[in-house]
């Protein structure tokens, strides 16, 4: 038979890596920082065109050891997986696939057992430490092995995209593009500082279908974000089919702000989402906001309403008016069954119930109200998240509080709580960078991209210190969002700067760094074709 098709790849890797090898020393150092160490000054490559450095992560990892040298990564190069791990094949995969459209290289998925040869990626959990825990992961590279090793597989899809981030920025473009493709030499070890590290899409004063909100996972699980939260109803839209009440769709799910048009998801379009997330180790979390928030549910049904009378729809952008009926049973049944139906198509811990600005109701009728909710969500299997509002009741061992803006996150937090650290001067994505930004609103201050990223969720609110910090959350309501490019415009790059809050140390993190790096991830948001604020606050390379 001649050349055997193995024979052949391994004479064609050896020769592609040897004038790979020329290349990189014909270049001198791929990696012009190497020998520095995360604690020494960040020296970021002036152009796009220039060697990559370990020095332009976002998030920042733990620790980066460069070396000398780097490896070339060629269209022989194997992906190489513990063979019969389905999960790891997939991540394999995804790794494959991100790589494919700018390299034009097909690299194969190689089931195997043990370190592979040279030229190779060896993805695995054998070595894992678990010191690193669910999300960690280690990254070693020399000029002859990618090997990425975690204790669980959500750690090697966080690997991964480090890895990507490694690449040259080109690495990101849609179309072939001509390299060579240097990933730089050294040790990265690398883990979370928070477990909830969230980003949150309003699809109810503007409704986002599934392809956006695919793209959106896409772009959170690029910065290591975990939670996707879902604000699924509001006064101006009900956007998740309940089948027992089909009219919260029907009538509820036609309307937006200012009159643009509805949608909605049904069931199945909602566990496409989820296991899309899934798919990309990011937990589903959806709200329905109850008691206020609620005027599309009151004119969908009239028995809602403690007068009987259907509400109208609302397209305005004024919140607190509306209400469920307290007093009345219907209401609990009715939480009762959009809770029910959520949770069993929620295969994540977590359901939220809004709970905020509700203007009409007493303190005593909300907080009887929000302990009933409470009580249908665990009833369920799930753990109740609340706006900070919801601190005022008894709560569950389990509840956890979303701080946004006022002193009742800290009482949760006193009596047990977690708290989500998402406070509005400095996460909402829906306030505008300046006085010229065109969506968004201003009530909690313009939020230029310094102010989003200098703070720190254990010394932000007082009262909630590190330990009682779940993570951070970066909420975009979309009054004034009314497409797919405002919402990545409003996102980006504030979002990147929520990430590495959620994820790197305090220690050492500083604005006039990360400026730095971020201005180096401008190229790779150009080659996302993402739309994205070019604040002058960043020196864009
Ligand atoms: C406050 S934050 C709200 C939302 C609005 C947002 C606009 C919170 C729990 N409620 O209903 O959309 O401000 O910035």
């Amino acid at each position: 038979m001649g050349l055997n098709v193995q024979t052949f790849r391994k004479i064609r890797q050896s020769l592609i890596f040897l004038i790979g090898t020329l290349l990189l020393f014909s270049c001198g150092n791929a990696n012009p920082n190497a020998g520095a160490t995360s604690t020494a000054p960040v020296t970021p490559s002036a152009t796009p065109e220039a060697p990559p450095t370990m020095n332009n992560i976002i998030p920042k990892p733990h620790s980066v050891q460069p070396a000398p040298g780097g490896f070339l990564l060629t269209a022989a190069t194997g992906i190489h997986v513990p063979s019969g791990n389905e999960e790891i094949t997939a991540i394999g995969r995804y790794l494959a696939e991100k790589l494919q459209p700018a390299t034009g290289f097909n690299l194969e998925v190689i089931p195997a057992s043990g370190a592979p040869g040279a030229g190779n990626i060896y993805i695995t959990l054998e070595g894992g430490d678990p010191a690193l825990g669910e999300e960690g992961y280690t990254l070693a590279v020399t000029p002859d092995l990618i090997a990425l090793v975690a204790y669980m597989p959500a750690g090697l899809f966080h690997g991964i995209q480090t890895l990507r981030q490694l690449l040259p920025a080109p690495i990101e473009q849609p179309t072939v593009q001509p390299g060579p493709w240097v990933v730089p030499a050294g040790v990265i070890r690398d883990q979370p500082r928070f477990t909830w590290r969230g980003a949150m899409l309003d699809v109810a004063r503007h409704f986002f279908g599934v392809a956006d909100v695919k793209a959106f996972l896409d772009e959170m699980a690029y910065y290591k974000l975990n939670r996707f939260h879902l604000h699924l109803s509001d006064d101006q839209g009900w956007r998740i089919e309940i089948k027992s009440w089909p009219n919260l769709t029907a009538i509820g799910g036609a309307t937006s702000v200012g009159g643009d048009p509805g949608g909605f998801f049904t069931q199945e379009q909602y566990a496409e989402i989820v296991a899309y997330a899934e798919s990309r180790y990011v937990t589903v979390v959806p709200e329905i906001d109850m008691p206020g928030h609620t005027n599309a549910a009151l004119a969908s049904y009239a028995e809602l309403n403690c007068d009987g009378v259907a509400r109208p729809p609302h397209t305005g952008m004024e919140v607190g008016f509306s209400t469920l009926c307290v007093g009345a049973d219907i209401t609990y049944k009715f939480i009762d069954d959009v809770i029910r139906e959520l949770a069993a198509i929620t295969p994540g811990p977590y359901l939220h119930i809004g709970g905020d600005e509700v203007q009409t109701l007493g303190t005593d009728e909300y907080n009887a109200f929000v302990q009933k909710a409470q009580s249908t969500v665990h009833k369920y299997g799930k753990r109740m998240i609340g706006w900070d509002e919801v601190g005022r009741i008894d709560l569950l061992p389990l509840t956890i509080v979303q701080y946004w803006n006022g002193p009742l996150a800290a009482e949760a937090a006193r009596k047990g709580a977690k708290v989500i650290m998402s406070p509005a001067s400095r996460t909402y994505l829906d306030q505008k960078y300046t006085p010229a930004t065109e969506p968004g609103l201003y009530w909690a201050g313009y939020i230029e991209v310094q102010e989003s990223y200098s703070w720190d969720p254990a010394t932000q609110l007082e009262g909630v210190s590190e330990g009682q910090v779940l993570g951070v959350e970066a909420p975009l309501w979309t009054e004034t969002i009314r497409t797919f490019s405002d919402v990545q415009y409003m996102v980006f790059p504030r979002l990147i700067g929520l990430a590495e809050i959620g994820w790197s140390t305090a220690a050492g993190r500083e604005w006039s760094e990360y400026r730095l790096r971020l201005a180096e991830h401008g190229p790779r948001l150009d080659a996302r074709n993402l739309n994205y604020y070019r604040s002058p606050q960043v020196p864009w390379v």
